[in-house]
């Protein structure tokens, strides 16, 4: 009986761990807009993280800028946020400050931001014997990527550039992350920051703290 309490009292604590606490191993990020249409999936691997990316309209030759270079593609640090703009994505993924002084290299990543895909594996090159501006499947793993810690692609953004000019991004989202709730204008408030999983945790911790309470009384 007692055995058999212990060890229903840890299967049950693991579930509540892993139900408060999920990893974090897929995420994408889905662009529908200014006629770009295209979709990044990431999924957590061995050596990193494996990126597809799926372009299936928008980036066109006639569109690009620079044709030869076509369209540069990036993480940025915020998300989209309201309105669309993708000027509110901010900078580039960079948790080591490594900065564009000196160029990506796809030979020597130390020289890359961590977000710069495009700099690390080639930029969206448009095909000229698509007319809607689809592109080949394009799939790679990316040692730098990570879904947590500094440099987590968790809750940030992708952004598409045409020469430089950001034509389109959309949320990098990720199964499972809740994101902390943005704080009101006007307001200092503290509590206006909790994370809305926080509550969720605190009651599943009452929870178990009487699941407990009562398999002791019954011993
Ligand atoms: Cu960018």
């Amino acid at each position: 009986m007692l055995f058999k309490t212990a060890a229903t009292l840890l299967a049950f604590a693991g579930l509540a761990a892993a139900q408060t606490t999920p990893e974090l191993t897929h995420g994408v990020a889905k662009i529908n807009m200014n006629n770009v249409t295209a979709t990044f999936t990431f999924d957590k691997v061995a050596g990193g993280v494996n990126v597809t990316v799926n372009v299936a309209s928008g980036l066109t030759e006639a569109l690009a800028i620079n044709k030869t270079s076509g369209f540069e593609y990036h993480v940025h640090v915020s998300p989209v946020g309201p309105g669309n703009n993708c000027t509110s994505t901010g900078a580039h993924l960079d948790p080591l400050k490594i900065g564009t002084a000196t160029p990506c290299d796809k030979s020597n990543f130390a020289l890359c931001q961590e977000g710069d895909l495009a700099g690390k594996h080639g930029n969206l090159i448009p095909d000229s014997s698509s007319q809607v501006g689809a592109l080949s499947l394009i799939q790679y793993t990316d040692a730098q990527l990570t879904f947590t810690g500094d440099g987590a692609i968790t809750g940030r953004s992708i952004v598409i550039h045409n020469n430089g000019t950001r034509i389109a991004c959309a949320d990098l989202v990720v199964d499972g992350y809740v994101a902390p709730a943005p704080t009101p204008l006007g307001t200092g408030s503290s509590t206006s920051t909790t994370k809305p999983n926080s509550a969720a945790k605190l009651v599943g911790s009452v929870a178990l703290t009487g699941f407990v309470a009562l398999m002791m009384m019954t011993l």
